[in-house]
């Protein structure tokens, strides 16, 4: 193949945070953002991913109402006061920037949130976890809670698909990952990238599980992903032990070729950055993934008609044999 330098080329930054304490302010948490954000600028990225709940801890391992965790971890508004620094340090630098946090809406609703912010620090979008983990009720013999279902409703924007800097960015979040729906709904709207924050904690509250597996299925949940829908993945964790809880690391740059190419090493605040080729991903659309030509979306139905596992369907008679 000849070398083209013609390629479409995208500086892309994951800003992997640290812990975030209970006693952390979120002024001291957004100064920790715009020094990332400026990091990577000087790195050449025009876009920069920050975690799943970016301003806060990951509150949702505490028990208490949804009246007392909308009071101290919720955002009215975005942008607002506390955040204004990284939209003006974003437009000061020109660089666009996906954030995740806990958003209540003027009617009262809560939802686990990320938006897409463009290079003039303008809200170009807006995106609410579908996939919740955890559950609701209060189990006071486990290490830590994992209350998702209880202070966020399940996201009502389905799986959108923008086109900002002259690409056509997805976003999702977290648990979203794991399931392969997440992500096929946007490669069947031609994303080129896709943008997730995550925290995750490195403990099993359900069962004993080895702590390595973590880090294994967050490994193989992207790897698959950007392989099987022909997209390039940054995916930053909010990591390390808040308040002693601990949570996996390995933010990452992936290749529609499944190849890891960029990841943090620390567990602390980590720029990682990569000239991405947007063009490597046209050729996995055009060949091996070309969905229009392979796909057979009549035989796969069964996916979104049935929530949970149910009976195995009547057997068409050529299939008996
Ligand atoms: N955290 C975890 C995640 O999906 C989890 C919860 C971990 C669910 C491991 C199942 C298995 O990465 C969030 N915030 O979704």
């Amino acid at each position: 193949m000849p070398h083209t330098s013609r390629a479409r080329k995208f500086g892309l930054a994951v800003a992997q945070m640290g812990p975030v304490h209970l006693a952390d302010s979120r002024q001291a948490v957004v100064k920790r953002l715009v020094e990332m954000l400026r990091e990577a600028a000087a790195r050449q990225a025009t876009f920069v991913v920050f975690p799943e709940l970016a301003l806060t801890t990951f509150f949702p391992r505490y028990w208490m109402t949804e009246e007392e965790a909308v009071e101290r971890y919720f955002e009215r508004a975005m942008p607002n006061a506390d955040v204004q620094p990284l939209f003006d340090a974003a437009r000061e630098l020109g660089v666009g920037f996906y954030l995740g946090y806990a958003e209540l809406t003027a009617e009262g609703r809560r939802f686990n949130t990320a938006v897409l912010v463009d290079r003039s620090a303008k809200v170009v979008g807006k995106y609410r976890k579908v996939h919740l983990p955890g559950h609701d009720d209060h189990k006071p013999d486990a290490p830590f809670q994992h209350l998702e279902k209880k202070f966020f409703e399940v996201g009502n924007l389905g799986f959108p698909v923008w086109n900002t800097q002259d690409i056509n960015v997805g976003m999702c979040i977290c648990n979203d990952r794991r399931w392969p729906e997440t992500w096929r709904a946007m490669s069947l709207q031609s994303a080129e990238l896709i943008v997730l924050g995550y925290n995750t904690p490195s403990w099993n509250i359900h069962w004993t599980e080895p702590v390595h597996l973590r880090t294994f299925h967050h490994e193989i949940v992207l790897q698959a992903s950007a392989y099987q829908n022909a997209v390039w993945i940054g995916a930053a964790a909010k990591c390390g032990s808040e308040d002693g809880f601990h949570m996996i690391g390995s933010s990452m740059i992936v290749a529609p070729s499944g190849e890891i190419v960029a990841r943090a090493s620390g567990e602390d605040d980590e720029v990682i950055t990569a000239q991405i080729d947007l063009d490597l991903g046209a050729t996995f659309r055009q060949h091996v993934f070309n969905f229009a030509k392979h796909r057979s979306p009549e035989q796969y139905r069964l996916i979104v008609e049935r929530t949970g596992a149910g009976e195995p369907l009547p057997l068409p008679p050529e299939a008996r044999g």
